[in-house]
């Protein structure tokens, strides 16, 4: 133990105090709320309830035994009951006279202290806390199957004083539902990450690893505090590179950062690497000279990062080389390297998401959704033990909606992690809240019935069900650069959520949900209750706007997955289908008449789709084609659904600002602004969602909606249709993505003017102006009435596109606007770069 070291790194420092104790205060000063913290905030604990609940904690460390985890589980201890209880905490290496906090492994707790209560048994990684007054002392014991049980204790203990509970009488032993819990980042070697919407990236820049990885340091204090014990740190499109000689020791140091919190590294691996960087004319994974290639770089990546945790490799999928190459199976590509990594105990994950994406999208029987399934299940019992199948919880690409994978109840010999996205790649990008807990738990809980019923998707994965050597959880957490990691404070439950449910996948998205806020906004109830039920509403709201009934985000899939583009899925190869047409929508995947994707689920599953009296409305659309005029169970029609559906969740995402504002005093002023700014701007991208999808509709099916809601926009008024200055007009694609499919585009150099006479009643109105905030330049609007500025902003957000669409279309609303007959409302735009700065229309609301 390094305490001269430590000593270094703390704030106040006291001479070695009873039984050779080190008194130490670990003070963090006083920080505006930037995020950066996340759950770990470690905030004051109010006096009367430090004084109530912790007055009796023992403020003596004693660590058992020494490893880089323990020390970081000792120190990491000390830092939050000092910040919390601001009162200095001694470190020593024996267990004295007086009251002290024990952390050590099992083996080390149950023989300093036999009369403990200590368990005989414990699961890897996991821990007791418990209370024992042995000896006459008072003693809290934090013991861990591992080092890293040990660090997992301490978080829990962390937690539970965080969230001011009653810590008195501690019984605790947690064990993980299973042994993988990993995150995937999707970075590259330049530093940008592929689907990544916070910054660049934390470990990599012009094609090496960063030289200051405080950042890696810090995020892997948060993955170990929700009992993350795996990293991925490159893109599954993986660069070569990666395991040459030049590069593996800028793993190792990642690695370095990484180990302190149990976190073991692995990399991403590009399956034709023995043609690119080996020097050989194959990747043919039954050539001995490939088996041997493999060896050779798995040896090199072990001998400089012992604890490597393995490698993850995407093969035959958009693109990637695979096996296919050589006429291989994905078995053959899987154990030649599994064998390579089996004599140092490591892993490879295969990625199932494997499919064709240039199918013919002429033939109805074809479906992408069928592809996992049918590449992988007839090799169930030819993986090697440390092959782990990653499968994407739903069959086509983390939609919106889906039904869990069928290839989870298909394997019986194969082990398995169910792969989920944390990045909000087709779920609003970070722009939007939408808290994806309970979207997993409902893949989670779903019984495949594999073997009749009971076998819910948590335990085939985690390797229960069949009992498999390994399993679990794998979260593809794109994390950057920007200061709260994610881009939107709110998109932080995510990440938490999924190392809470990794751990353990029965825990409630109310109880994950309501952590989160304590830990991360405070316990004002007030608090607690608004940001838990935006939470628990996120995602309903956001399936509301985007694709409900089934048919997937109706989001433009062959650009950016963000905004709406819902011809994008349609007549080309990728296969995300929805087959809407003038009659009818939705994929028919029946054994009977359609695809047959059916069949892949057990009967009892597969007997509940097939029919469409049976098939849940929030699915139907997945698995039926209909007329729009079906009545679903609700008892309304499916256009009319749609329609209304549309309407109610941009109500929702409205009622998000609403309900934030009403914490104004409660949360910090920068964290408040934040995600205010963050949800004003959501609720205006709901209205072009709302606008879009049902206008398409309107058009397509030609059936009004019952509620004269769609296709009605009073008070609005369109920019083409405005006296217009210098300003050209300009059909919008897709029309969709545009009020009346077009806007008024400023290319002409200089500033244009959109005017426009009001000649209504006098009155006050909060007026939006929907306009396109295109990345390639930074226009400035200026908003006036009667000749006065009102408001005036600078439109630079990056929305992923340089053009007017439904990406860039955003809403701006001035409110409390006072407005005669004869009052002239003007907009003025002034471009900068090639930004066309474009205005789609303005919009009167009456503020009653
Ligand atoms: O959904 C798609 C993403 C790709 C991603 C791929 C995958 C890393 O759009 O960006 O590639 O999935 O999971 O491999």
């Amino acid at each position: 133990m390094n305490l001269s070291l430590r000593c270094a790194h703390v704030t106040r420092c006291a001479a070695a105090g009873a039984f050779g104790a080190l008194l130490v205060g670990v003070a963090t000063p006083a920080r505006a709320e930037t995020g950066y913290d996340a759950w770990l905030r470690y905030a004051p604990i109010p006096t009367e309830i430090a004084r109530a609940r912790y007055t009796s904690l023992p403020r003596t460390i004693v660590l058992l035994g020494d490893s880089p985890v323990l020390r970081t589980a000792r120190d990491e201890l000390a830092r939050g009951l000092d910040a919390m209880l601001s009162e200095p905490v001694a470190l020593t290496a024996a267990i004295g006279r007086g009251p002290a906090i024990v952390l050590g492994t099992r083996d080390r707790a149950l023989s300093a202290l036999p009369g403990a209560g200590v368990p005989q048994r414990l699961d890897v990684d996991g821990f007791w806390l418990g209370t024992s007054s042995t000896g006459g002392r008072r003693l809290l014991v934090v013991a861990g199957q591992n080092d890293r049980g040990v660090l997992s204790g301490v978080f829990a203990l962390l937690r539970r004083i965080a969230l001011h509970e009653d810590i008195a009488q501690l019984n605790e032993r947690q064990e993980p539902a299973a042994p993988i819990r990993w995150v995937n980042h999707w970075d590259n070697l330049d530093g940008t990450i592929e689907r990544g919407y916070a910054g660049r990236s934390i470990f990599f820049e012009n094609g090496r690893v960063l030289d200051d990885l405080t950042r890696v340091r810090d995020y892997g204090r948060l993955l170990a505090s929700i009992g993350i014990n795996g990293a991925t740190i490159n893109n599954v499109n993986a660069n070569a590179i990666v395991i040459t000689d030049g590069f593996i020791p800028q793993l190792a140091r990642v690695a370095e950062a990484l180990r302190p919190w149990g976190i073991a590294l692995s990399v991403s691996i590009d399956f034709s690497s023995p043609r690119r960087i080996g020097g050989l004319d194959t990747f043919d994974p039954l050539d001995a000279r490939v088996a041997a290639f493999w060896k050779d770089r798995v040896d090199a990546l072990y001998r400089a990062i012992p604890d490597l945790g393995g490698v993850v490799l995407k093969a035959d999928s958009e693109g990637r080389l695979g096996p296919s190459a050589y006429g291989r199976t994905h078995a053959d590509a899987a154990n030649v390297i599994a064998r390579a990594l089996a004599p140092h105990g490591g892993v490879i994950f295969y990625r199932g998401f494997v499919y064709d994406h240039l199918m013919d999208w002429r033939n109805v029987k074809n479906d992408r959704a069928r592809a996992a399934y049918d590449n992988f299940k007839a090799l169930d019992g030819q993986l090697d033990s440390n092959v782990i199948l990653q499968i994407k919880h739903g069959p086509i690409d983390f939609q919106v909606r889906e039904p869990a994978s069928p290839l989870f109840g298909a394997l019986q010999k194969t082990n398995q992690a169910i792969e989920l996205q944390i990045t909000q790649e087709y779920l609003g990008q970070q722009r939007h809240v939408c808290f994806l807990v309970p979207m997993w738990k409902e893949v989670l809980d779903f019984d495949m019935q594999a073997t009749g019923a009971g076998t819910p998707v948590k335990d085939l994965v985690s390797g229960r069900t069949f009992g498999r050597p390994v399993g679990g959880f794998v979260g593809v957490s794109n994390v950057g650069r920007d200061t709260n990691w994610l881009a939107h404070d709110l998109a932080m439950a995510n990440l938490y959520g999924f190392g809470r449910l990794a751990w353990n996948p029965s825990a409630t998205s109310r109880d994950i949900a309501t952590d989160w806020t304590k830990l991360t906004f405070g316990q004002d109830p007030q608090v607690v209750d608004t940001v838990t039920s935006i939470l628990l509403d996120s995602w309903p709201a956001y399936e509301r706007y985007t694709g409900p009934l089934g048919a997937g985000t109706l989001t433009d899939i062959i650009g950016v997955h963000y905004g709406p583009g819902i011809e994008s899925s349609e007549r080309n190869g990728w296969g995300q289908w929805h087959r809407a047409n003038g009659t009818g929508i939705g994929m028919n995947r029946t054994v009977a008449t359609g695809t047959g994707f059916v069949a892949q689920y057990s009967p009892p599953v597969a007997a509940r789709y097939e029919s469409l009296a049976s098939t849940p409305d929030e699915l139907l659309l997945f698995f039926q084609h209909v007329p729009y005029t079906h009545v679903l169970h609700s008892g309304k029609t499916v256009i009319q659904h749609i329609y209304d559906s549309h309407e109610q969740g941009a109500q929702d995402a409205a009622g998000f600002v609403e309900r934030w504002r009403r914490l104004e005093r409660l949360i910090d002023p920068e964290r408040y602004r934040g995600v205010l700014s963050k949800l004003e701007y959501q609720a205006g991208h709901a209205i072009v969602w709302r606008d879009g999808i049902n206008n398409w509709f309107l058009w397509l099916s030609g059936i009004p909606d019952a509620t004269g809601r769609a296709g009605r926009f009073p008070g609005r008024i369109e920019a083409e249709s405005m006296t217009l200055e210098r300003f050209s007009r300009a059909a919008v694609i897709p029309w969709e993505t545009a009020s009346a499919g077009q806007a008024a585009t400023c290319a002409a150099g200089g500033s244009c003017a959109a005017r426009h006479t009001y000649q209504g009643a006098s009155g006050t109105f909060d007026v939006a102006v929907h306009y396109f905030d295109e990345n390639d330049g930074a226009a400035r609007f200026a908003f006036s009435v009667g000749g006065r500025e009102v408001d005036s902003w600078i439109a630079d957000a990056q929305l992923g596109s340089s053009s007017p669409n439904g990406h860039t279309s955003t809403r701006r609303t001035v409110r409390g606007v006072r407005l005669a007959p004869g009052d002239e409302i003007r907009v003025e735009v002034s471009p900068a770069g090639s930004d066309g700065g474009a205005l789609d229309y303005i919009e009167l609301v009456p503020v009653r």
